[in-house]
């Protein structure tokens, strides 16, 4: 039967800090994916249409929402684990996710305004791991030339720049992280993600890995 050759999708991750272009290079990725017949999805975190994602909208846009840095840390990890149900079928069903910022976006934004590495991570343990990290590198001269911050938390360059390195130190120790340069053309950018993910793609599909979880 049909299922039993198909193989599963990949769970294909962006990383990057604000104006790297992830949101037009993911919405992209899914378009060029689909017109090569691989079926993909686009995914975004914060997903701030559940409820979880509701408190998480308002504590972002209202400085007045005061939530312990705890509490909202948990929170955002609780808005990926509402989803779980939902990334194992579609990618059960053979469907690529590409994912606009995951666990390491949470990890590494509470961590930058001073919270414990260690504590942050632990909530994301059974979560499924991402096939491929994807992370968009920019330089801080680019970045500053793209649309201004908006005005929610944490888009100021202090925890931007934390938030960088600390990205580039995940990309220095996991296995599943591949750094793109993001100050090259849209159109290079994205030819080159598309490249890495098509290779991921096939590599399941060759040696038929399972999934894997954190
Ligand atoms: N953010 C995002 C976190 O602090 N923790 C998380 O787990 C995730 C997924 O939310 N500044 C931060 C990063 C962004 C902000 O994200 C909103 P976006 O992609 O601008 O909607």
């Amino acid at each position: 039967d049909k299922t039993s050759i198909m193989s599963r999708g990949a769970l294909v991750v962006v990383e990057g800090v604000d104006r790297c272009g992830k949101t037009s290079q993911t919405l992209k990725l899914v378009e060029s994916l689909n017109k090569r017949n691989i079926p993909a999805e686009r995914m975004a975190f914060p997903d701030r249409t559940t409820w979880t994602g509701h408190v998480i909208s308002k504590y972002l846009s209202d400085k007045d929402c005061k939530l312990s840095d705890e509490a909202i840390h948990l929170l955002f990890t609780a808005n990926r684990w509402e989803k779980v149900e939902k990334i194992k079928e579609s990618l059960n069903k053979g469907v690529t996710l590409v994912v606009d910022r995951y666990s390491y976006s949470g990890i590494a934004f509470s961590t930058a305004k001073g919270m414990n590495f260690h504590w942050c991570s632990q909530p994301e343990i059974g979560l499924p791991k991402p096939d491929l990290v994807v992370f968009l590198n920019i330089n801080p001269e680019n970045q500053k030339n793209r649309p201004g911050f908006g005005t929610e938390r944490y888009e100021t360059s202090t925890i931007q720049k934390k938030v960088t390195e600390i990205f580039h130190g995940f990309a220095k120790s996991e296995d599943n992280w591949q750094v793109i340069d993001a100050n090259q053309s849209f159109d290079k950018v994205h030819s080159d993600m598309l490249y890495k993910i098509e290779e991921q793609i096939k590599n399941i599909a060759n040696y038929n890995t399972p999934l894997q979880y954190f």
